[in-house]
């Protein structure tokens, strides 16, 4: 095909290409990045975009994968059974970057909290841990969560003001002890995210405030940036002088944050693939021509 041999001159052509984990898909435009984070993919739930995901899986290269929770919705499949195939290849996608040298760390998130049991071990060379710190090649430190522990603080965010940290502390406690023993009783995870966001006027103070909330603590924890999840709304922006990045979500958006070789972060959206090549510098084109829009699809 003309499309699969304009993609791999392009790709011969790109020396950072050498020094990254190899490639276990040949013959399609690649992009090559330092680091790639991805959540709230919800395996298990007929909502997930596994076949998307496999695609951006396939096309994206990097030497760190993040893994920012709600990966496999362990609420829906208590309540009913629901993994097809394409399910099955986007775990065995995970395990297989893990092989090949890329680094999977999987930060879980309330929905798949049944890994919180392991956090510190690894499954297949997939590390599970409760939240970690990323440094860029640039030198910032990025600080790694799912978030859906900040549901709680937030509807206390006005009083919080006024109290202080040991409250703010002891209302993040509380709102996973509450989740735990819903998780106990078989309710499911309530998140005040999902609550608010069906009313819709007062979504965007939610979005908000939870931007707020989590850039707080990163400020509180002495890190230049946080990387979350869980309100399945990508951003990425300066607030109050620490950089809060959500890399958005697999069952609306189809997002994923990466950080380019050079230390750049970028939110990548599947459905505008076609802009990657044109958006990121030489050394990251995706594909090349109109025709690559199909590349992988
Ligand atoms: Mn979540």
């Amino acid at each position: 095909m003309g499309t699969r041999l304009a993609a791999e001159s392009v790709a011969s052509r790109l020396s950072p290409m050498a020094t990254l984990p190899s490639s276990d898909d040949e013959g399609e435009g690649r992009l090559q990045v330092r680091s790639v984070w991805i959540s709230d993919v919800h395996l298990g739930t007929p909502g997930c975009q596994a076949a998307a995901l496999l695609d951006f899986l396939k096309t994206v290269d990097s030497r760190h994968l993040y893994l920012v929770g709600d990966i496999i919705d362990g609420w829906q499949l208590r309540r009913s059974w629901y993994w097809p195939q394409a399910h099955n290849d986007v775990v065995q996608k995970l395990l297989r970057k893990a092989r090949k040298g890329t680094r999977v760390v999987f930060v879980p998130g309330n929905h798949d909290e049944f890994a919180r049991k392991y956090l510190g071990h690894s499954f297949g060379g997939i590390e599970v841990v409760d939240d970690c710190v990323h440094t860029t090649v640039d030198g910032r430190q990025l600080w790694i969560t799912h978030g859906d522990y900040f549901d709680g603080v937030i509807q206390c965010a006005k009083w919080l003001a006024y109290v202080g940290d040991s409250a703010y502390e002891f209302t993040l406690r509380l709102n996973r002890h509450f989740n735990s023993l819903r998780a106990r009783l078989g309710l499911p995870y309530w998140s005040l995210s999902k609550y608010l966001k069906l009313k819709v006027k007062r979504a965007v103070s939610f979005i908000g405030d939870f931007e707020q909330a989590v850039a707080r603590e990163a400020r509180r924890r002495g890190v230049q940036g946080v990387v979350c999840g869980h309100i399945h709304h990508a951003e990425l922006r300066d607030i109050d002088g620490i950089l809060y990045a959500n890399d958005g979500d697999w069952v609306e958006s189809l997002t994923a944050l990466v950080e380019h070789v050079d230390g750049r972060l970028e939110i990548l959206d599947w459905g505008d693939r076609a802009a990657w090549g044109a958006k990121a510098s030489a050394q990251a084109v995706v594909s090349t021509g109109p025709a690559a829009a199909g590349v992988g699809a």
